[in-house]
């Protein structure tokens, strides 16, 4: 694939570039194919993210159940000057699944040194709503998007090379992962900010479910909108035929694992076909769609450091909700 031109031509232009249309759907239509035959079956998560996807998930996050975003912002408010005095010479932040990029402005506003920014994202729209936010806000900002897998990204622009880079990774979109993917992304983007370099870490803490439970089942149904967007998604853009309101939502926490899991429940005995397929459902039978693992600040840490980073710094809000990790390369 042309990883490399889309590079070199986001490095002349700054312009968020994607894979082609046709290779996105194809790579879309094969997860989901694979995931669907698969027993138990499951949907890789990045996929809740098309423009609908993140609508929705912008609206999680001013849900009064999900606390994630409202406490990970006040914790980069309360701690922007120690953030800056630990690595306030960084010149590049690239952050990796940047959203809406409304935390990055707080901390844009923290680190004066920073003159280039790099957000690595799968959802396009999104992007590029995203940096026209930003750059209004942020004068003289050099934004380079990247259109992009965050666990496959091969290289950073150019622009990049030789500088001080913070990597960012907010929202605790790293308990999307499981521990041994978790390992290996950190390790990659050891590999890709490079020596010198520091990694902001979001994560969510272990706690009481009864917490937990309604932050991932609101009582407004908006987790589930986004949960069977993802089945919308298949339906509009692989052409599929699937009853989705044959289709629940529901969350659960799996103490063994200390994470949140969602699920799409087959409401009935139905048939979903796609691409020539047909997959049969048991009434009840479920898709798995996302796992978010809680860590305590120690598991984290621990897990950092089986893949090369040195925990620098933590803090945590006084309820105990939510962890926001300083991470460093030697
Ligand atoms: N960091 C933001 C957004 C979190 S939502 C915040 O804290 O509010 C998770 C974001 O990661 C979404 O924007 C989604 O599109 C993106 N994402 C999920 N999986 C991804 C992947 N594998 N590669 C790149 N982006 C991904
Ligand atoms: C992006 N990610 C960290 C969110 C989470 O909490 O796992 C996605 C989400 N799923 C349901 N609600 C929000």
């Amino acid at each position: 694939m042309e990883r490399s031109a889309h590079q070199s031509f986001a490095e002349e232009s700054g312009a968020a570039l994607a894979p082609s249309e046709e290779a996105t759907r194809d790579e879309f239509a094969d997860a989901v194919l694979q995931g669907l035959a698969r027993k138990p079956r499951s949907l890789p998560c990045r996929f809740f993210y098309d423009a609908r996807g993140s609508e929705l998930f912008e609206e999680i996050t001013q849900l009064e159940e999900y606390y994630p975003t409202r406490v990970e912002t006040a914790l980069l408010a309360d701690h922007g000057a120690e953030i800056a005095a630990e690595m306030g010479d960084a010149n590049v932040l690239v952050e990796f699944g940047s959203g809406s990029s409304r935390k990055t402005s707080l901390l844009l506003a923290a680190l004066a040194a920073v003159d280039t920014y790099i957000p690595i994202d799968v959802s396009e729209e999104f992007l590029a709503q995203a940096a026209s936010w930003l750059e209004e806000r942020h004068d003289g900002l050099s934004i380079r998007s990247l259109v992009a897998d965050f666990t496959s990204i091969a290289a950073l622009p150019l622009t990049a090379r030789r500088r001080r880079k913070l990597g960012f990774f907010s929202g605790s979109t790293i308990g999307n992962l499981s521990h041994d993917e978790a390992c290996t992304f950190l390790a990659h983007a050891a590999r890709l900010l490079g020596r010198r370099s520091a990694f902001l870490v979001g994560v969510d803490l272990k706690k009481d479910p009864a917490i937990l439970i309604p932050a991932y089942n609101d009582a407004r149904g908006v987790t589930a909108a986004f949960n069977l967007n993802l089945l919308h998604r298949i339906k509009r853009e692989l052409d599929a035929e699937i009853d989705v309101d044959g289709f629940a939502h529901d969350a659960v926490y799996d103490e063994v694992h200390g994470r949140m899991e969602m699920y799409l429940v087959s409401r009935k005995r139905q048939l979903v076909r796609l691409r020539g397929r047909t997959f049969r459902f048991a009434d009840g039978e479920r898709i798995h769609t996302e796992n978010s693992h809680k860590y305590s600040a120690e598991e984290f840490q621990a897990l950092a450091e089986s893949a090369g980073w040195q925990p620098a710094r933590v803090w945590i809000d006084e309820d105990q909700l939510f962890s926001l990790h300083l991470l460093r390369l030697a």
